[in-house]
């Protein structure tokens, strides 16, 4: 028996790498102040986040790492109706109220739409990186995501609608700049979203799957409390297909080039993961392919996650996970301020905001880099360049991938293996010692 137990020791336990390395570049924000933020985009060289503190999209160029202009006339950070005092803090802003919120790039025509706070959504042209129209949506509180079927050349815009509980998803013409047409959501569940005034939405990401469908996630609705993903057909404008989730409450979602569906779990009510016990919360990969829809991945220690990126060649999915905990174990007696002779251990949570670099083709993680709980809940990543764009308290981070991802890789893998190898030598000369010894 103990040998069998000494053998189970032998699997090698690769402990999970904490990757932190310093951004190349900090770029300071000229708004000062960020607490909140929407989507973030990147486009010739250019980032595009929406500044919800500063009421702006800021516009920042990555080659020469700064700032180039503020494109203000959004709604900002509206006060919650019954705290009027505090409107810089996120939890404490009536988000439904606020933007500027989800951004998506027409690349075809050169032109960026920005979802607002008042249900209006503003198109921003690239050429000069202004307000050239602001189309209304019909919603009259915030339009959330935003995105865009090059194919039938519609934009899908998600109206969260929390106060009416009737959330919708409403198309838009760029050409004509109006509404094309709308569907209506399940109801969320308002059982499960307690948290009062501090929910933002149930609706959160909607993304486009090239040359197929529109995909939203809903965190918890009534037909699914622990949240769905719903797909959308650009042709015919109705919902094709909703696919129901245990205990994820969905928030991120992003495609890889094999069409396989990245779904950031939020995996608790609210945006924070599960308990004590390490990174036990998880997200998920879908396939969505027609009617078969199945969960082909269950990547561990992911959650708490908003917005999600994927860069075909670096063939990996970075999320947002920025409302991350993991659990802080502390033996009573130490430095507690309860120390008595009680030696029983503690286990709580502690906020461990991340952005997780996951390979998208084993579905596991492959880095955490450290980020913040504030504004690191959006992330973009250049196609061409390979930098990854995170926006922090303290300025834009910018991380260059391109020239050091295999080296950080090879370093990192390197470190760990080295560490599976010491512990499965030391557990196999514990192995031939006992064995040994019991003889
Ligand atoms: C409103 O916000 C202020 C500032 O954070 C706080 O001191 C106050 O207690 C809040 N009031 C209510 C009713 O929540
Ligand atoms: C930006 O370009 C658009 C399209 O050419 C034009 O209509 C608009 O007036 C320009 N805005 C500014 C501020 O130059
Ligand atoms: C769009 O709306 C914003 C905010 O009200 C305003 O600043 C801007 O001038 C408008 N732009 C156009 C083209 O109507
Ligand atoms: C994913 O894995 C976790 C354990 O890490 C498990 O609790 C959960 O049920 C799994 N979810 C799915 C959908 O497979
Ligand atoms: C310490 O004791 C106080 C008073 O009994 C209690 O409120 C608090 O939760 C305890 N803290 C911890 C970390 O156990
Ligand atoms: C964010 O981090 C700060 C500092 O670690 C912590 O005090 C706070 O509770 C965290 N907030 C959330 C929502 O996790
Ligand atoms: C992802 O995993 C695959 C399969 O193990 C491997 O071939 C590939 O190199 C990995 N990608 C990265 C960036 O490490
Ligand atoms: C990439 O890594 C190499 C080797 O450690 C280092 O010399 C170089 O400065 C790094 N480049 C960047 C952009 O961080
Ligand atoms: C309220 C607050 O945090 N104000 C800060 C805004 O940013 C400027 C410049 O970084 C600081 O000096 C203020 O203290």
């Amino acid at each position: 028996m103990k040998f069998v137990n000494f053998l189970i020791l032998l699997i090698p336990v690769r402990a999970q790498q904490l990757y932190n390395p310093k951004p190349s570049t900090v770029i300071p924000w000229k708004s000062h102040n960020a607490t909140s933020v929407g989507g973030s985009a990147i486009f010739n060289q250019q980032y595009y986040l929406s500044d919800r503190t500063n009421a702006a999209v800021e516009v920042f160029d990555i080659s020469s790492a700064s700032q180039i202009t503020t494109i203000k006339g959004f709604r900002g950070l509206v006060p919650h109706p019954h705290n009027k005092s505090d409107p810089l803090e996120t939890e404490k802003a009536n988000l439904e109220l606020s933007g500027p919120n989800g951004l998506v790039v027409l690349s075809d025509r050169d032109e960026l739409y920005v979802a607002d706070g008042d249900g209006t959504v503003r198109v921003i042209n690239l050429a000069n990186n202004s307000i050239v129209a602001n189309i209304s949506t019909g919603a009259t509180r915030r339009a959330n995501a935003v995105a865009y079927c090059p194919w039938t050349k519609l934009v899908f815009v998600t109206y969260p609608n929390i106060q009416e509980n009737n959330p919708q998803g409403v198309f838009v013409d760029p050409l004509a700049r109006s509404v094309a047409g709308q569907v209506t959501f399940n109801r969320p569940n308002t059982g499960t979203l307690t948290h009062g005034y501090h929910v933002a939405s149930t609706l959160s990401e909607a993304v486009y799957k090239p040359n197929d469908r529109f995909y939203v996630a809903s965190s918890s609705t009534v037909v699914n409390p622990g949240g769905e993903i719903i797909e959308i057909d650009p042709f015919t404008l109705t919902i094709s297909h909703t696919f129901g989730l245990d205990n994820c409450y969905p928030v991120g979602l992003m495609f890889n080039n094999e069409g396989h569906l990245f779904v950031g779990c939020s995996n608790g009510r609210g945006l924070a993961s599960p308990s004590a016990g390490g990174p036990t919360g998880y997200s998920l990969v879908l396939r969505t392919s027609s009617n078969k829809w199945s969960v082909i991945g269950n990547v561990s220690g992911v959650s708490g996650v908003d917005q999600v990126a994927y860069s075909q060649s670096l063939g990996s999915w970075f999320a947002a996970a920025y409302r991350e905990r993991t659990a802080k174990t502390r033996t009573a007696g130490s430095s507690s301020p309860n120390s008595s002779s009680d030696e029983t251990t503690h286990k709580q949570e502690k906020s461990a905001p991340q952005v997780d670099i996951i390979n998208s083709t084993t579905n596991k993680v492959q880095h955490r880099i450290q980020t913040d709980n504030r504004t690191g809940q959006t992330v973009a990543v250049d196609p061409h360049t390979h930098n990854l764009i995170v926006p922090l308290i303290g300025g834009i981070a910018i991380y260059k991938l391109e020239r050091n991802a295999t080296h950080y890789l090879d370093e990192s893998i390197a470190a760990s293996t080295q560490v599976d190898s010491y512990v499965g030598i030391v557990t196999l000369m514990l192995v031939v010692l006992t064995f040994y010894i019991c003889m």
